[in-house]
């Protein structure tokens, strides 16, 4: 399961609808033309928490559909609600999902006895791995070493998608856990994650800047810094732009620009005006 993941985005259309060919599009552009290893479907990326169960089930079974064996296929199935969690992570399974994830539960404020027992209930109602979703800037929720050893006690746990700038626990994690699998979650500390030896990375800007997270993840191996600090560099331009155009929008018109039909985002997010189209195409010119 190692290696560079992309964090899939999904195509909607006006009315929020599922794009099924433009989620084809996506898929076929990150395995044929972004080379990745493999796909993070219905992560943030994907606008998971704005869809039904059905969109849910809907973009793992057109996901699986188009991508077939090519790649490995990790399904992130975390909810408020733990029935539908567990529906989805047997659903994925079913469908020949290599792994499930879940982020961790938010919005109240759970203690670790209560995150813990939501694995728990996921993982025992199927056969499958889980890579844990930490994104503790969106959830809210920050694990320490000896919470995340907890929870990699079960061997179902393989790993965790670590989105947080936190190197320190980062670098106790990899030490503590050499046997689990670590996949950074912030595209511009890619080269920081890589120098301490994450076993791969999982993106939202891999879908149009693939390729350069391939470089600093392969150069940082074998110890070229100087070489990845630069690629570092130039994807990070590429990042600063994206980020103040905002960040699912100006990645979707990317790819649209690079003709892939990558539709709309759901609302509430709001698509981009017609000067922040243009500046998503100029961003493009300049940095991809
Ligand atoms: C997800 O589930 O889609 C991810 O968390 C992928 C990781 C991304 N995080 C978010 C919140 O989008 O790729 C990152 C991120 O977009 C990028 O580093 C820019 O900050």
């Amino acid at each position: 399961m190692k290696g560079l993941y992309t964090a899939l985005m999904c195509s909607f259309d006006e009315k929020g609808n599922v794009n099924e060919k433009g989620l084809r599009e996506i898929v076929r552009h990150n395995i044929d033309v972004q080379q990745m290893d493999g796909l993070y479907v219905n992560g943030s990326t994907g606008e998971n928490f704005l869809i039904s169960l059905a969109q849910k089930k809907q973009i793992f079974d057109i996901v699986k559909n188009e991508a077939g064996d090519d790649v490995k296929l990790i399904a992130q199935v975390g909810a408020l609600n733990l029935d539908e969690a567990v529906e989805l992570a047997k659903y994925a399974t079913d469908l020949g999902y290599n792994a499930i994830s879940a982020v961790t539960p938010f919005y109240y404020k759970f203690d670790f006895e209560e995150i813990k027992d939501y694995y728990n209930t996921i993982l025992n109602s199927v056969d499958n791995d889980l890579i844990i979703y930490s994104i503790p800037a969106l959830t809210g929720v920050n694990m320490n070493l000896e919470q995340f050893g907890e929870l990699f006690e079960n061997d179902k746990v393989i790993g965790v998608k670590f989105t947080a700038p936190d190197f320190f626990l980062l670098e106790r994690i990899r030490h503590a856990y050499p046997e689990k699998l670590i996949f950074s979650g912030f595209d511009e500390m890619l080269l920081s994650a890589s120098v301490l030896n994450v076993d791969g990375a999982i993106g939202s800007t891999f879908n149009v800047n693939g390729q350069r997270a391939r470089q600093i993840f392969e150069l940082a191996q074998e110890g070229r810094i100087d070489e990845a600090r630069d690629v570092q560099k130039a994807t990070n331009d590429l990042i600063a732009g994206i980020l103040d155009n905002g960040l699912y929008p100006t990645i979707k018109e990317m790819l649209k620009y690079k003709g892939v039909d990558a539709g709309f985002c759901r609302k509430p997010m709001k698509s981009l005006s017609e000067e922040g189209i243009k500046r998503a195409q100029e961003i493009a010119d300049k940095h991809l």
